[in-house]
């Protein structure tokens, strides 16, 4: 079965930004490794488009919520061509398929008693598209806060309900038989805490605006847009027709203001409606810009397209994964992005690469030279270097994978200037082949295993090392390539910047 692999699907309420692309990058990356080992992957991502926040965002664009969605929602899509995403698939929740969709869960988690009717009077923040209860609330000036920031406001309407509070059991005993349910492991415990502190009815619809998805047989209803927003996952997959053949999904990566969502209620629907919940939900943190929180009032929003102009793709891709422990909170800063890009991409790998790939062309008449024996120390850096990332990106750990593989470029360096290959040429020519063949192919284990994290780059760095089309991948890596292999003239390809002041 294809490993299913999903991101949040976005609000259409403005223009992508950097928080957006992290976490479709890191879906991406998965998504190519596995793709990389010879599994199936299915890669989805999307727009969310129902809610008052859009339709008010429409409003104050002044176009029609159907047309203002349809703009907004391209700018998304546009954002995973520049971002060099590989996504099998891109949701749209005005689709009719997914109001179909929706529709069909409702019908069943009534059928199957978990819905009523009733009235809901309490606060919300439509920022967020949450209620909160009283005592999660600060006051500043006369207005209530929402722990997230966002304003809240005091909705009295009528309402149908989901029985949220009948499922808090089943929901923490999901969560102990699967410890690794939802990563990472401070988080769990943030979700365990809140669930056994009692969950309360959930309000699953509203009457007071009409951009969502009707509720059946009571169309002066429209769906709570988080009902609506997270059966997307199902209708990618085909529910209600076909629901069965990729769910349920492998990972749902999420951002940690969303994970009480995909955590708590998603698994409740989901169980109500008697399919299996996901197998992992996984919370990674926030990035701040240059120490300041990234908000619209404070002008300092970061535009993914306009940064992969200046950095280039695959620095801003690799930087992205590598700067911070992923799950926790980072910092972005264009000094750090350019020291990264300096010492690490353009020094450490692009130098060795170049060092090693003109040496071939001068000393072995740019042929690959014959097999070398794995005598030399650097080899154990590098012949575990694909199962070491594996298993790290198994549990989402990218910087990780990223520190193993930089280890081997380490090693990689230490050993090319103890054994000096330029000099062997003289004193020791076929030790100096057997080096430089030994570092042809710790390369080659890098730029494969590097490729998920900087597609293009690294495919132009396989070039470089002649390796052929079919033998790009981990399995690959298992076969030498041929003695006298032809070798194309090298060419940098990672170039230093000024570092900002
Ligand atoms: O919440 N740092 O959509 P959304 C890191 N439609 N990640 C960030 C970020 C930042 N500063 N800002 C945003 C929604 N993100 C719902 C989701 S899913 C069924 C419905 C990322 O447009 C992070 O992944 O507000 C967060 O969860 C997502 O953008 C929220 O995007």
């Amino acid at each position: 079965m294809p490993r299913y692999l999903t991101t949040p699907i976005y609000y259409v309420n403005d223009k992508p930004h950097i928080g957006h692309a992290y976490t479709t990058l890191a879906v991406d990356v998965l998504a190519r490794w596995y793709r990389l080992a010879g599994e199936e992957v299915f890669f989805l991502t999307g727009t969310d488009e129902h809610g008052q926040k859009v339709e008010r965002a429409a409003a104050a664009a002044g176009l029609p919520p159907q047309q203002f969605c349809d703009e907004v929602s391209q700018a998304f899509r546009d954002l995973t061509t520049t971002m060099g995403f590989s996504n099998d698939a891109f949701i749209r929740t005005t689709e009719p398929r997914h109001h179909a969709a929706c529709q069909a869960l409702w019908r069943r988690l009534e059928a199957n008693g978990h819905i009523y009717l009733g009235h809901y009077e309490g606060w919300y923040a439509v920022r967020d598209e949450a209620f909160y209860a009283e005592d999660e609330l600060t006051e500043r000036d006369g207005v209530k806060y929402a722990p997230s920031g966002a304003p809240v406001a005091w909705v009295k309407e009528p309402s149908y309900f989901f029985r949220l509070s009948a499922w808090a059991d089943k929901l923490l005993s999901l969560y102990e038989s699967r410890p690794d349910f939802i990563l990472p492991l401070g988080r769990r415990n943030e979700v365990l805490s809140f669930v056994k502190a009692g969950l309360q009815d959930l309000s699953i619809s509203r009457t007071s605006f009409s951009w969502g998805v009707k509720v059946p047989d009571d169309p002066s209803h429209v769906m709570y847009v988080w009902l609506d927003a997270l059966t997307n996952y199902l209708t990618a997959v085909g529910y209600p027709n076909d629901p069965t053949a990729l769910w349920p999904a492998e990972l749902h990566m999420v951002g940690k203001d969303i994970l009480r969502f995909h955590a708590i209620y998603w698994p409740a629907f989901l169980m109500a409606a008697d399919l299996p919940p996901p197998r992992r939900i996984f919370a990674h943190g926030w990035w701040t810009n240059e120490g300041q929180k990234i908000s619209k009032s404070l002008g300092n929003v970061i535009d993914p397209v306009a940064l992969v102009e200046e950095f280039g793709l695959d620095p801003v891709r690799y930087f992205l994964l590598r700067e911070v422990p992923f799950g926790q909170d980072g910092d972005f800063s264009r000094r750090s992005l350019t020291l990264r890009l300096n010492a690490e991409l353009a020094d450490a790998f692009g130098n060795l690469a170049n060092r090693t790939l003109s040496l071939l062309q001068r000393n072995s008449d740019a042929m690959l030279p014959g097999e070398v024996p794995p005598d030399s120390l650097w080899v154990e850096h590098v012949s575990g270097l694909a199962a070491k990332v594996a298993q790290a990106l198994d549990v989402q750990q990218f910087h990780i994978a990223l520190e193993h593989i930089f280890a081997a470029i380490r090693a990689a360096n230490v050993h090319i200037t103890e054994q000096a290959p330029w000099a062997l040429k003289k004193t020791d020519p076929a030790r100096g082949l057997a080096v430089l063949r030994g570092l042809h192919d710790a390369l080659r284990v890098f730029a494969t295993v590097l490729t998920p994290f900087m597609p293009t780059t690294m495919a132009a760095m396989l070039d470089q090392l002649g390796v052929p089309d079919d033998a790009r991948t981990l399995a690959a890596l298992a076969t030498p390539l041929p003695a006298g292999l032809a070798l194309p003239p090298p060419a940098p390809l990672f170039a230093k910047r000024e570092l900002p002041a």
